[in-house]
Parts: structure tokens; C-alpha cells; sequence
């Protein structure tokens, strides 16, 4: 499927360090890659059904992030995202609003590119829609089935048997719990409420997730090697992740809201399908709030993008805001952030009107490569971003001179073009 532009990035001189980003499942900051020059990334995409929030929009912000600091390091970055274009809560969306699944679907991915575009984030090499692949998926869970991973458990009403994954088999490369580190009563509690059904009679056990749902009348079905259905949530991301990649990715991202059970049981099935893990670290954002709650699609209370932008927010500024806060930390959004990223970008602006990308000038410029340093070093330490942003904003209070080369920077790695309008 069609991705979106992708934004200019400049030539930079020099090189920045190779990123460190904390593991979930290590807990610690690791260099993702296998010391190659290669690095792939797999970032769980939306469900589309509803418009793209900040939330959703600082977690592709913080993976662009680390996308832009691997390409200033020299590496050759591939990047796949999918889209879960078929599941429970876009379906329940679509009957209640009348609209057909895929129409809704259709007209909130192209929001999201929309929205991409206008924060300048660069486009995954491949973007997937979970509907093009359920062939594929469908050939897995048959797989999976028949090496004993999982197992039919008997469905009333519906064509065939749905399908679970067994999390109690020995796989050599995953167990139950080992990437989020969870008590197993905080996993049936996050199971139930994160699209698990713990309570399903006919599991092995409570924890197991569905691999492929059996066809119910009146939902979309697909005929293939397991049966006439349609895949679980997590077989699609694992099934994607490894063929377009190859296992372990360097990391697979997403929200901290993903770290289980998604991307432990995603994590489960790739152990049982290639024998590997799916990435060699899990990265996770924190939640934003807003209003005090963690802003949700499913709790309504959204701050989306294009409410921001439709209001005349410059989209660099949505960008500095979001890019002023740790990727890593829960926190609250206000609507005071917009104007402290207007007063901020007006100051970069300001410092950098009238420098040309390519202009070294005759000033003094120590204090601008000073400032280069710092940013690749704050970006390449998990992801610093609220340090990079000082550093501009030190470098300004120090009466340096701006330089084409710092501009570049910022642009390429920040992705604010400052000083034009
Ligand atoms: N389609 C699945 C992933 S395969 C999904 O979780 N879709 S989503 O639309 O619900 O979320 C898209 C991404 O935004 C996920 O990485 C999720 O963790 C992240 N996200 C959702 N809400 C927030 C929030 N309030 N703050 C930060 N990130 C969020
Ligand atoms: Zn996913």
C-alpha cells in the first residue's frame, strides 16, 4: 500500500553516534543492531477508525526520531508499519456509524498520511494493510497448528474453529512473561482489557490469544490455508515483521500500551514460527494524557492533529512540542504547550532568518558546531529530545551565530526547517 511523502532531509556534514534506546525487556540502553550498517524497524501501526491523536502522533515522532539519528549515523535504515485495517474495535465502529469497514478504514488512513506529511515524518519503506496479507497470516496459523503451538478450541455459530496460540509450549527463543517482565495476575488483567478474552471456555489456558478467528455471518472473512476467517491481532504484526525484515528486527516499536499482551504474544509467535526472537530490542513510548486520562480513541477525549492545524497551529510547532518531552515518560498534554513551542520556534526562526543551508559564513561558528555535537549526542542517548532542543536553545542564549550546517541539522534530525517561512 502507498505510504506517504516523504519530506526533504538535507545533507549534513559529519557523522552522528550510533543511538542507544532502552530495551523494555532488558530494561537497559542498547545499540539495537547487529553492529552492522543495517537497521530495521518495525512500528505497530494505527487501527484506522478514528482521527490521528497526539498520542498516536508522538509515538511515530519518537521512532522518526530514532529513523533520523541511524540515517545521520550512516546507516541504511528499512522500516516497515502496518495497519490493522480489519479488527474488532474498526468493525464495531463501522455498524455503529452505518459506514462500510473499509470505507472507514480507507478515509482514516488517508487522514493519518495527511497528518504524517504535515508533521514532516518520514514514510515506513513499507506500509501494510493487514488485508493484504491475510493469506500469509492465514499460512502461519496453519503452520503453528501443526506444530503444536496451537490448537482448534470448537466455535459455536461459526464456520470452522477459531484458533489459539499455546503459551505454555516450549519455543526456543520466547517464554511467558520475559519480555514484560508482568506477575501473571497484572497479564490476565491487561489481557482482558487489551483485546484478550481470558474467560473463553475451551483454552488451554486463560492467557492464550486468539491466532485466527473463525468466520461469524456478517463479518468480513478470508478463505485460506487454516479455514474461512480472519487473523488474531498479534499473529499479523509477527507475520509482517518477519517477512518483510527477517527476524529479530533491530527493534519493533509502539506505545507502552503494547508492551503486553502485544508484543510479548507477537514476540511468542515469531519464537515458534522462525525459531528467533522477533527484535533484538522492544521499545516502548509512554501514554499521553490529556484532561487527566490517557487520551483514547475509545475514551474520546481527543487532541488530534488536524484539530490543531485546522485551528492555524504551524505544524512545527505541534512537532516542537511533542519533540520537547522525553518519548519515553507518561505525561499530560495542555494547551499551554502550543504556545511555549510557538515562543521557542520564533526564537529559532529569528536565529536562523537569512542563513542559506549551505552558508558557513565568516562569523565566529564555534558555538553552532558545539551545538551539533550536542544534539547528535543527546538524540543518540535514547533518544534525548528535550536535550536537543536545549542545546538549540543554549546555543541561541549564548549569542552564537547560526550556520547553514546547524540549520541542516536540525532539519534532518529534529525535522524542523527553522529561519524560512
Ligand atoms: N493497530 C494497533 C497496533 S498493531 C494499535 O495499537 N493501533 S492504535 O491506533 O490503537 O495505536 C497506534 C499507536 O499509537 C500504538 O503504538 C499505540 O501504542 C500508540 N498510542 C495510542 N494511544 C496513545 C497515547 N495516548 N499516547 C501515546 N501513544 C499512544
Ligand atoms: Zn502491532
Amino acid at each position: 500500500m502507498r505510504a506517504w511523502e516523504h519530506p526533504d532531509v538535507p545533507e549534513v556534514s559529519g557523522v552522528g553516534s550510533r543511538p542507544r534506546v532502552h530495551d523494555t525487556a532488558t530494561g537497559s540502553p542498547v545499540d539495537p543492531t547487529d553492529g552492522g550498517e543495517r537497521a530495521t524497524m518495525y512500528v505497530c501501526g494505527i487501527t484506522p477508525y478514528d482521527a490521528t491523536h497526539l498520542g498516536h502522533a508522538a509515538t511515530y515522532l519518537a521512532f522518526d526520531t530514532l529513523n533520523r539519528a541511524w540515517r545521520d549515523a550512516g546507516l541504511d535504515v528499512e522500516y516497515v508499519q502496518n495497519t490493522t485495517d480489519v479488527d474488532d474495535p474498526l468493525l464495531e465502529r463501522a455498524a455503529a456509524t452505518g459506514v462500510d469497514w473499509r470505507e472507514l478504514a480507507a478515509s482514516q488512513i488517508a487522514l493519518f498520511r495527511r497528518d504524517m506529511e504535515a508533521l514532516r515524518v518520514l514514510p515506513p519503506d513499507e506500509y501494510v494493510a493487514v488485508t493484504d496479507e491475510v493469506e500469509r497470516i492465514g499460512e502461519a496459523v496453519a503452520f503453528l497448528l501443526e506444530s503444536g503451538h496451537g490448537y482448534r478450541v470448537p466455535t459455536e455459530g461459526a464456520d470452522g474453529d477459531d484458533v489459539y496460540f499455546d503459551v505454555q509450549r516450549a519455543t526456543d527463543a520466547w517464554s511467558l512473561g520475559a519480555e514484560s517482565g508482568l506477575a501473571r495476575d497484572t497479564m490476565l488483567a491487561l489481557s482482558a482489557e487489551r483485546g484478550g478474552d481470558p474467560d473463553r471456555p475451551g483454552k488451554r489456558d486463560p492467557l492464550d490469544p486468539l491466532l485466527w478467528r473463525a468466520a461469524r455471518p456478517g463479518e468480513p472473512t478470508w478463505d485460506t490455508a487454516v479455514g474461512t476467517g480472519r487473523p488474531g491481532w498479534h499473529i499479523e504484526c509477527s507475520v509482517i515483521a518477519g517477512d518483510r525484515l527477517g527476524a529479530p528486527v533491530s527493534v519493533q516499536g509502539g506505545g507502552s500500551d503494547l508492551v503486553f499482551p502485544h508484543h510479548e504474544m507477537s514476540a511468542g509467535h515469531t519464537a515458534a514460527l522462525a525459531h528467533a526472537p522477533l527484535a533484538r530490542a522492544y521499545v516502548h513510548t509512554g501514554m499521553i494524557a490529556y484532561q487527566g486520562t490517557k487520551i483514547s480513541k475509545s475514551l474520546g477525549n481527543l487532541v488530534t492533529v488536524r484539530g490543531l492545524l485546522d485551528d492555524g497551529a504551524d505544524p512545527r510547532v505541534v512537532r516542537l512540542a511533542l519533540l520537547s518531552h522525553r518519548y519515553s515518560d507518561d505525561w499530560e498534554w495542555f494547551d499551554s504547550e502550543l504556545t511555549s513551542a510557538t515562543t521557542r520556534l520564533a526564537s529559532w526562526d529569528a536565529w536562523a532568518r537569512g542563513v542559506d543551508l549551505e552558508d558557513r559564513g565568516d562569523a565566529d561558528t564555534s558555538v553552532a558546531v558545539a551545538s551539533m555535537a550536542r544534539i547528535r549526542e543527546r538524540v543518540a542517548d535514547d533518544l534525548d529530545t528535550p536535550g536537543a532542543v536545549a542545546a538549540v536553545d543554549t546555543a541561541i542564549a549564548a549569542g552564537g551565530t547560526c550556520t547553514g550546517e546547524l540549520v541542516a541539522l536540525v532539519d534532518a534530525v529534529l525535522g524542523i526547517r527553522i529561519g524560512r517561512h
